[in-house]
């Protein structure tokens, strides 16, 4: 048997729906989705089979105008997600269509790109018309050399079968990269405090969550076969510390119980988890908050 296997970078502006079609390709939710901008902060693979390929799907941070450190270092993580790739998909919005942000992004691509296969898939094709959404295919395809086009709905799963079935075929030989059974690589740490990032970022309003991150900073197995997992949220200034515990703690005990039964879930166990908040008002320039996200520091430098 011929085995193929492979990574497929998908990019694309914040709020694309990334991270909704890598969950939906994987059929497990491996990273978070939220309806505000920039939610994903570091490359996150998700693992997908099909027939005889396996299609590790690299979601990445969304391409924007990068004003912070973080911004930069995340923007710089998505760019190399796409540089490492064997196949890039750029995701458009059909409702938005060519924004500045698509069209810089577009040029970019023009030499990042250079000699490999890229597709285009428009996204949420549930809220547009069809004439729309030929109109956006045709001008898209005359600003770029697209090898395919996709028009899909990552949260309703419309056009997803035949992207992964193309994927598939496109990717090269080789032995699998990953046990059969896996469909994650970010180690479950990491994992248990993204989940918590979401549920937060769910909940916060305005700037608050471009403003915090969440660790992991113990996990202790218990002898009943549940876990104890202590988790740090680092916010900038004592009024967030007020934000995020909310009025008699309501706001975090609202996010411990939804992080904590998402993340029972996902494992299949019981957990206990602990948040605590604490202000570092540097975060943003602490050297050891980006690798514990799984970003560069350097790539943050300006
Ligand atoms: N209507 C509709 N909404 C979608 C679709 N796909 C994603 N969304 C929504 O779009 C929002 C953003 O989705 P994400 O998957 O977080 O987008 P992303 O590209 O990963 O965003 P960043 O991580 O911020 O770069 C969420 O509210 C999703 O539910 C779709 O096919 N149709
Ligand atoms: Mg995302």
């Amino acid at each position: 048997m011929t085995t193929r296997a492979g990574f497929v970078a998908l990019i694309g502006e914040p709020n694309a729906g990334k991270s909704t079609l890598t969950n939906q390709m994987v059929g497990a939710k491996v990273s978070i989705v939220t309806h505000k901008v920039q939610t994903t902060r570091a490359r996150i693979r998700g693992v997908a089979l099909e027939g005889d390929s396996q299609i590790v799907f690299v979601d990445t941070p969304g391409l924007f105008r990068p004003r912070r450190r973080l911004d930069r270092a995340m923007v710089a993580a998505a760019w190399g997600g796409a540089a490492d790739a064997d196949i890039i998909v750029m995701m458009v919005e059909a409702h938005r269509g060519v924004t500045k942000g698509v069209e810089t992004i577009l040029e970019q691509l023009e030499e990042i790109g250079q000699g490999r296969k890229i597709a285009l898939a428009i996204n949420k094709i549930d809220r547009v018309k069809s004439d729309v959404l030929l109109a956006l295919t045709k001008d898209l395809n005359e600003r770029f050399d697209f090898v395919e086009t996709f028009m899909i709905s990552a949260e309703k799963g419309h056009g997803c079968p035949d992207l992964r079935a193309w994927l598939a075929k496109e990717l090269p030989e080789g032995p699998w990269l990953y046990p059969e059974d896996q469909i994650a690589d970010l180690p479950m740490r990491m994992i248990a405090a993204e989940i918590t990032r979401e549920k937060l970022t769910l909940r916060l309003h305005q700037e608050l969550p471009y403003q915090m991150t969440v660790e992991t900073e113990s996990w202790e197995e218990r002898k009943d076969g549940s876990a104890r997992v202590d988790q740090m949220i680092y916010v900038m200034r004592d009024g967030h510390k007020g934000i995020v515990l909310g009025n008699k703690g309501e706001t975090i005990k609202a996010v411990s119980k939804a992080a904590r039964e998402e993340l029972e879930e996902f494992m299949g166990r019981r957990i206990h988890l602990f948040l605590q908040v604490k202000v570092r008002p540097n975060w943003l320039e602490e050297k050891e908050r980006y690798s514990e996200m799984g970003l560069d520091f350097s790539d943050g430098n300006a």
